[in-house]
């Protein structure tokens, strides 16, 4: 079994060990924000290490939306490029850990419908959509 490599992130990383130390009943929410949190684990497409990525919970019935914002910035994160090479993770949510399996949404209407219930989840996707002229990758995580 490959081994995790936390993020470099400091804040990301630090919340990935509070979340699974504390079998997740801590560090389940966005610094103050109170909005709810997941843990997505992948597989590094370059050096296969497992890593863990703290996303916004945004639900779709069984399913999790995974939103590549990163605030913004103009390049994509980058465990999109783990999702787009290995669809296979894990999901995190709170006490509950779910094996899933992604795919990256291309269809405007789908999209449209998903991106709807990523801003109703956490509101500043929109602003962060605003800042970059990038297509903000947008996955569907479903029970594998
Ligand atoms: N980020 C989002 O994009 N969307 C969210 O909804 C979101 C919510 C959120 C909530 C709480 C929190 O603590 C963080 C949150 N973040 C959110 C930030 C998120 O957790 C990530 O930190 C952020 O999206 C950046 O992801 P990243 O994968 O680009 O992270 C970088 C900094 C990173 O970890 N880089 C590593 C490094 O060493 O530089 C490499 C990681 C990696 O996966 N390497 C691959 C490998 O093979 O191992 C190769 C990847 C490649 O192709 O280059």
């Amino acid at each position: 079994m490959a081994e995790y490599v936390p993020s470099p992130v400091k804040w990301a990383a630090d919340q990935v060990a509070l979340y699974e130390s504390s079998g997740g009943t801590e560090g389940i929410t966005l610094l103050d924000t109170g909005l709810p949190v997941i843990i997505v684990t992948h597989r590094g497409n370059k050096t296969g290490a497992v890593r863990k990525t703290p996303l916004m919970r945004v639900k779709d019935g069984g399913g999790y939306v995974l939103v590549g914002s990163r605030g913004g910035a103009p390049a994509h994160p980058v465990w999109v490029h783990n999702l787009r090479t290995d669809p296979s993770v894990q999901i995190q949510d709170k006490t509950e850990v779910f094996s899933m399996r992604v795919r990256e949404v291309q269809g405007a209407d789908e999209r449209a419908r998903l991106w709807a219930l990523a801003v109703e989840a956490f509101p500043p996707y929109k602003d962060y959509r605003n800042k970059t002229e990038r297509l903000i990758p947008v996955f569907l995580a479903e029970p594998a």
